[in-house]
Formats: structure tokens, sequence, C-alpha cells
């Protein structure tokens, strides 16, 4: 008897995807460090936080494919790009990774619904949505790092943007209500 609900197709996206939100979170990873060694406590912090966030995410994709009957494959993952030169580049990576894990996101629902697989497609709305907060958080952190003066960014100014996504709320309802290990 088959127990596995999802399509060879549908489970190897997931799976792609599992391997996705963990390379994104060594990206955030990867910012993180790079802010802690150019003294951007704030940024650092920020960084990690949503490293953890990706891994959330890989978790619970992770207990969606097990949940349906499918196997999951942990996979190598690549090292993230180059750190950036200053902090205008590092919130262009942020809002970069964000698009690339939309879009990658977006191929997987539109492939549940041409398999009409309800469950996956359904499961997948709070990543779709979690993704518009992410995307909106990225692009708004962008724009005042170029409001702040981007690549050309004063010491001074760097203090204070360093500042302010210290103090930068991201908890996303959509995710933070989910414990995969609850
Ligand atoms: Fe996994 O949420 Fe952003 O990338």
């Amino acid at each position: 008897m088959k127990t596995n609900r999802l399509s060879p197709a549908l489970e190897k996206a997931l799976n792609d995807q599992i391997t996705l939100e963990a390379y994104s979170s060594q990206v955030y990873l990867m910012l993180s460090c790079w802010a802690d060694e150019n003294y951007l406590d704030g940024v650092s912090k920020f960084m990690m936080k949503h490293s953890a966030e990706e891994r959330l995410h890989m978790a619970k994709i992770i207990e969606y494919v097990q949940e349906r009957g499918g196997v999951v494959e942990i996979e190598a993952i690549d090292k993230p790009a180059e750190k950036p030169a200053n902090i205008y580049e590092c919130f262009e990576a942020v809002y970069k990774q964000e698009v690339l894990n939309t879009e990658a996101i977006y191929k997987i629902v539109k492939l549940s619904f041409d398999d009409q697989d309800w469950a996956t497609w359904n499961f997948l709305h709070w990543l779709v949505a979690e993704q518009r907060e992410e995307e909106k958080l990225a692009l708004e952190l962008l724009e005042k790092a170029k409001l702040a003066g981007g690549a050309k960014m004063t010491d001074t100014a760097k203090f204070e943007l360093n500042k302010l996504i210290a103090n930068t709320s991201q908890s996303f309802p959509t995710a933070d209500e989910v414990d995969p290990l609850a």
C-alpha cells in the first residue's frame, strides 16, 4: 500500500526547499558574523535571530514531508557568497536572499496546484505569508540603509542605523506560532 501522499516531483521540490531554508540560515549567520567583526552589534543580533527563523522554516517543512509519509533527504549546504563590503551591501544581500526564497516557494505552490495536492497547497500558505512579511522588512531596511548614505554611509549614520536595527522587531506571527518540536 502506498503511504507517501506526495508526488515524486513535489517531494523533491519540498526537499530542495529544506536545503534552501538551511542555506538562507547560513547566509544570515555569515551576515551576523560580518556585522560583529564590524562592531555592528545591533545588526549582528538581528541577523542571528533571523538565521534561527530560517532554521524554524526548515524544520517545519521537514515535519510536513514526514507527516505526509514522504522521505526527507538532508543535502549539503553551499557556502554563502562573499561577505558584504559595507552595511548597504549587507541589506542588499538580505533582500536578494528573501526574493530568491519567495520565487522558489511560488514554484512549489504552483506545483502543488498543478498536482491538485490541496494539503500541500494549504500548508504552503503560511510560508507565502511569511515571505511577504520578510520581503517587506528587508525592503524597509534596505531603504533605510540607502537613506542613511548607502555605500558611503558615515560612521555616525552607521552608529544610528545599528541602534535602530537593534530595536527592530521581527516576530512574524505565522512562523512564531509554530513550534516544530512541540
Ligand atoms: Fe524562510 O523565510 Fe525568509 O527566506
